[in-house]
């Protein structure tokens, strides 16, 4: 492939060089690098009006370490085998999304790893079945090891996800990534099964209305699951979160929700498929930390756990709803700090709609919580919150932590000694128009840091506008409009000032 000199590369092979913008010169060292036997990475287009019409034809002349950009877009049943490393598929100026509508050839998935060190970036793979009804969006055959998955969305598959194989030096990372409407309805396909590798990453994400199947479940050794919202709705999934096998596990900051028509009543699961013919994992560790978790259904379960586990840390997690706290018969019972469990609605936003944002009246989550801290060198403390789709934004700094996936910061609170602690704000409110004191061109901060991060959110936490402040005045004015340009709403807008030494969170009302 690549050793071939430029004279005997094939038309779309000079498409690629050419492509990829190098210079008459670069192409000489390009040649010259060629003869010398080193691979060069390139990235390969497809689209309508493209070199390749379909990813297929792309993979089957991509060399390791290339990059295939697919145009925003459907492809029908444009299935991809990929055997290089180090590969690209990325959708470009929005999802490529790769549509199914019969069953697979072959007999794997949309997206078959069979390579080493994958990166699926913006795509959208859907209508994955096969024969035996496991079919997957991506699935991870033998010889594949490493995937990012990032901004992608798998819907109405057999599976979303499945890497059914054994391979310990496997490491799985699926960020911002959105999962829904997968399994067959046999309850053995799901939104996510991740098999025995060895460690497997979920943040960012979105997981909700599996058929039957599990939100998320994982046989891996380790398991990082942060700052997601998994919620059945109104589906019928069964277990939130299935970890057969146990290992050490984190989840850390998510959203839970159970389904009034959830199959069972568990959230997590963990290690209960441990037995004689099913081994451990090697960690026997289950740190549940500053998740809120919410059942919708008649009654259920939060934790459930193998008798051998040997740590289930419960701390600073919201329990709404009526269930039970944990499960494990012959087990011990977990260690709780600091959790807040309720049976009704302790002051979310709107818990209909999932918002379990907290308001001023969750006063019993507000500073409730105490520090994480680490465990097996891993830093327990929230550093972000999930954010709607399957984004993330900073937790807000505190130093009195609060309980559950969403701090609730406002003016006031004791954010310790640093120069962000004299800002103020005027006037507040703003009331532009009104011609007395509250009018005026905005709100202006002043007594800023001489090098301020000013951001405008929300009171749900949604980001507005970021203005960056460097001025020996030591003020700034935010004109009252968003990042578009859009005046905001009359409401409560919360102010994060992040300067030298530490960050400030202020509260600024606008009067239209
Ligand atoms: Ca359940
Ligand atoms: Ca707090």
């Amino acid at each position: 492939m690549r050793s071939a000199n430029l004279w005997t590369l094939s038309v779309p092979a000079m498409y690629k060089l050419f492509h990829t913008k190098l210079t008459v010169g670069m192409l000489c060292m390009a040649v010259v690098a060629c003869c010398w036997g080193e691979v060069m990475a390139s990235s390969l287009a497809v689209g309508p009006d493209k070199p390749y019409r379909t990813i297929a034809s792309a993979l089957a002349v991509a060399a390791d370490a290339d990059i295939i950009e697919v145009d925003a877009g459907v492809y029908v049943n444009d299935y991809c085998v990929v055997r290089q490393h180090n590969l690209t598929i990325r959708g470009k100026g929005g999802r490529a999304h790769i549509s199914a509508n019969g069953l697979i050839p072959n007999g794997k998935g949309i997206i078959l790893q069979r390579g080493r060190n994958l990166t699926l970036e913006n795509l959208e793979l859907s209508g994955a079945a096969v024969a035996d009804q496991n079919g997957a969006g991506y699935r991870c055959d033998n010889g594949g090891s490493n995937v990012v998955i990032r901004h992608c969305y798998f819907h109405h598959n057999e599976n979303g996800i499945l890497l059914g194989i054994i391979d310990p030096n496997n490491e799985v990372l699926i960020e911002n990534s959105e999962f829904a409407y997968n399994g067959s309805g046999t309850g053995q396909t799901h939104n996510i099964y991740v098999g025995h590798v060895k460690k497997f990453t979920l943040r960012f994400s979105y997981s909700h209305d599996a058929n039957v199947g599990h939100l998320v479940k994982s046989r891996a050794n380790e398991n990082f699951i942060l700052y997601n919202r998994l919620t059945g709705e109104n589906g019928t999934n069964s277990y939130e979160i299935d970890l057969p096998n146990g290992g050490n596990s984190y989840i850390v900051g998510n959203v839970i929700q159970q389904s009034p028509r959830s199959e069972n009543g568990g959230f997590i699961s963990y290690a209960r498929e441990v037995n004689a013919a099913n081994a451990w994992n090697p960690g026997r560790e289950c740190y549940v930390i500053n998740n809120t978790m919410v059942n919708d259904r008649s009654q259920g379960c939060f934790v459930m756990y193998h008798k051998d586990t040997a740590l289930v840390k419960l701390q600073n997690n919201i329990f709404a709803g009526s269930a039970t706290l944990y499960d494990s018969p012959g087990g011990m019972a977990p260690e709780r700090v600091s959790n807040l469990i309720v049976n009704s609605d302790p002051g979310f936003v709107n818990r209909s709609a999932f918002d379990y944002h907290l308001t001023s009246s969750t006063i019993a989550a507000i500073d409730q919580g105490t520090a994480p801290g680490m465990a097996n060198g891993f830093n327990l403390t929230p550093a972000y919150e999930y954010e709607h789709v399957a984004l993330s934004s900073p937790r807000p700094a505190a130093i009195k932590i609060d309980i559950g996936a969403h701090e609730f910061s406002l003016n006031g609170e004791d954010e310790g000694e640093d120069e962000t602690e004299k800002v103020h704000a005027y006037p507040n409110p703003y009331w532009p128009g009104s011609g007395g004191r509250y009018d005026g061109s905005g709100v202006v901060f002043s007594n800023l840091p001489i090098s301020a991060k000013i951001q405008i959110y929300t009171i749900h936490g949604t980001l507005l506008r970021t203005l960056e402040s460097s001025s020996e005045r030591r003020t700034c004015t935010w004109d009252g409009l968003t990042t578009g340009g859009d005046a905001v709403a009359s409401g409560v807008y919360f102010v994060r000032v992040e300067g030298s030494g530490g960050v400030q969170t202020l509260k600024v009302v606008v009067q239209r």
